[in-house]
C-alpha cells in the first residue's frame, strides 16, 4: 500500500512541490484526483477542514494546508535541515517562496489579463533577493548543504514562472544554475519527463 495519499484537482497547482520532493526522495504517493464537478457538488468540501484542497493522508494523520503538508515531508526525508537554525531559515525561504507564489496565483486567477506584462516586469525585483542568496551558498541550495523544502517549493515555482515569461531567467545565473542542477537530479528529471506529470495543467483556469 502506498504510504500518502494526495486527494487534489488535476493540475499542478499547490501540489507542484510536494510531489517533487516525494519523487525524489523516491516515496510513493497514491492519487485520488477531484474533478470540478465533484467538487461543487459540495459533499468533498464539506469534508475538509478548510473548505479546500489539497488534502494528503499519512496513514491516519490528515492534512490540509500546502505549506503544512510540504513541511511534514521535509520533516520526515530530510529536507529540514540538520538542525533548528538550519529549520528556521529553511522555514523563512519558503514562506518567501511562498508570498511569490501567492503573487503569482493572484496574477493567475485574478488579473491575468490587465497584470500579466506588470507582473513580468516586476519579476527581476523579487528575483534578486534569490538570486543573491544563492550566488552566496556555496552548494547551490537556499540553506545548507542538502536540498529543502523550500528548495523544492522554488523549484517548482520557478518551473510555472519560466513557463509564464521563457527568459525571465536569463539575467539570473544563479536562479538559472539552481533550476537546471535540480532539474537533472534523476528523480526529479524522471518525474518532469514522465506524461501523467506533463499533461497536467499547471492552474486550474487554462492560464498559464
Ligand atoms: N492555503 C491553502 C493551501 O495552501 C489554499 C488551498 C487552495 O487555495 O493548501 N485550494 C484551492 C485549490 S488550489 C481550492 O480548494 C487553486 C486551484 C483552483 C482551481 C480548482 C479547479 C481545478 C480544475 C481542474 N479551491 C476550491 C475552493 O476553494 O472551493
Amino acid at each position: 500500500m502506498a504510504p500518502y495519499t494526495l486527494t487534489y484537482f488535476a493540475i499542478k497547482g499547490r501540489a507542484g512541490p510536494l510531489k517533487i520532493l516525494l519523487a525524489d526522495k523516491e516515496q510513493q504517493l497514491k492519487e485520488n484526483v477531484v474533478t470540478v464537478q465533484d467538487w461543487m457538488k459540495g459533499d468533498i468540501r464539506a469534508t475538509c477542514l478548510f473548505g479546500q484542497l489539497p488534502k494528503f493522508e499519512d496513514g491516519d494523520l490528515v492534512l490540509y494546508q500546502s505549506n503544512a503538508i510540504l513541511r511534514h515531508l521535509g520533516r520526515k526525508h530530510g529536507a529540514y535541515g540538520k538542525n533548528d537554525c538550519e529549520a528556521s531559515l529553511i522555514d523563512m525561504m519558503n514562506d518567501a517562496a511562498q508570498d511569490l507564489r501567492q503573487k503569482y496565483i493572484k496574477l493567475i486567477y485574478q488579473e491575468y489579463e490587465t497584470g500579466k506584462e506588470a507582473f513580468i516586469k516586476d519579476l527581476p525585483n523579487e528575483f534578486k533577493p534569490f538570486e543573491n542568496i544563492l550566488a552566496k551558498s556555496k552548494t547551490g541550495f537556499l540553506v545548507g548543504d542538502q536540498i529543502s523544502l523550500a528548495d523544492y517549493n522554488l523549484f517548482d515555482l520557478l518551473l510555472n514562472l519560466k513557463v509564464l515569461s521563457p527568459s525571465c531567467l536569463d539575467s539570473f545565473p544563479s536562479l538559472k544554475s539552481f533550476v537546471d542542477k535540480i532539474s537533472a537530479r534523476p528523480k526529479v528529471k524522471a518525474l518532469l519527463e514522465c506524461e501523467n506529470f506533463k499533461k497536467l495543467p499547471i492552474n486550474g483556469n487554462g492560464k498559464q
